[in-house]
């Protein structure tokens, strides 16, 4: 393990401002409620790290945020996910897994930046990223179409995105990025045809839900660890909405034809038993859309969401 076995660092990060529609910052307490952490706790037997708050960094959020470069709340996404960034470091420097329960995936931006620097500083090593999404989120502002923030982290995190001004991005630095030839997607089926061209001219390791129907998903992981390499660190960043909306219908961008929850916690389980699981996001719960009836649809995605983060962590099924 390149964490420590039974610690766990927990950050909740109820933002939503990397996209336009409110409540996936309700999701935090909504997992939470859900008897998220008492089943880590006393199920997993993690010792939790969690200053029992659900951050909305409402003291960071500018007074004025005007549109950047066609970015939408370019000062909040940045100042929140440089505040979240220090959080999650202070976890991973001290050697424990770190759990950060979203909020919009533009939260991933603060979340691998610290865990990128904590790896470097104390392993010496540049970890892998593993982005389990229906989307990419590799927009440059130019490349993107919707301004939206959460459609474009791994560009801001790979420096495919740059920007000089320190409250726009500007804070990131070497120390906090990841390196493309060390990224792997799963679950992809609804990619922008700029962010088509990214992965294409970098050459980015990528399976599609059409890989997963060709090969299945056991031997889709067996070749997203493969190409990752033997104990190398591992973010897992999982946005809910590669799942397909029969199991995660209140997400902000839903599209059909996703993973099954078997499918997704297989995903979490192989990222566990490779023992190189070093953080974990859980991203884009929004328990307020909610196509269902009495909100079942929000109560089937925040249940979903508590498996995904459970197997990941270790929940073992026999
Ligand atoms: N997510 N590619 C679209 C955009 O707006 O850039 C969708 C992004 C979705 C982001 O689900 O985390
Ligand atoms: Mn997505
Ligand atoms: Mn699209
Ligand atoms: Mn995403």
């Amino acid at each position: 393990f390149l964490s420590k076995a039974d610690e766990l660092g927990v950050v909740a990060v109820g933002f939503s401002g990397g996209q336009c529609k409110p409540g996936v910052d309700a999701a935090p307490s909504a997992l939470i409620a859900n008897g998220l952490l008492t089943q880590l706790r006393e199920d997993l037997g993690y010792k939790l790290f969690h200053d029992d708050t659900v951050h909305s960094y409402k003291e960071l959020l500018p007074a004025s945020d005007p549109d950047y470069r066609g970015m939408k709340n370019p000062l909040a996404v940045s100042a929140v996910t440089k505040k979240l960034c220090e959080q999650v470091y202070s976890h991973a420097k001290e050697g424990r897994c770190v759990l950060t329960l979203g909020g919009d995936h533009s939260i991933a931006i603060g979340t691998i930046a610290g865990t990128a620097k904590a790896i470097r500083e104390r392993l010496g090593r540049e970890m892998a990223v593993i982005w389990v999404d229906a989307h990419t989120d590799i927009n440059t502002p130019e490349t993107s179409e919707s301004g939206n923030v959460h459609g474009m982290p791994v560009a801001f995190l790979s420096g495919l995105a740059k920007d000089d001004r320190e409250d726009t991005f500007g804070w990131l630095k070497s120390e906090n990025m990841i390196s493309l030839k060390k990224l792997v997607y799963i679950g992809l089926r609804d990619v922008d045809r700029g962010e088509k061209l990214i992965l294409r001219e970098q050459g980015i390791k990528a399976f599609s839900m059409h890989d997963i129907d060709r090969h299945g998903i056991g031997r889709v992981m067996e070749m997203a660890l493969g190409h990752i390499g033997n104990d190398t660190p591992i973010h897992l960043s999982f946005d809910v909405d590669a799942l397909d909306p029969m199991w995660a219908p209140s997400t902000g961008t839903p599209v059909r034809g996703g993973l099954t929850l078997r499918e997704g916690d297989f995903i979490a389980e192989c990222v566990h038993e490779s023992g190189c699981l070093v953080a974990m996001d859980l991203v884009e719960v929004n328990p307020t859309l909610e196509p269902g009836i009495d909100d079942i649809g929000a109560q089937q995605t925040v249940r979903s969401g508590c498996s995904l983060v459970r197997c990941a962590l270790g929940e073992s099924l026999l």
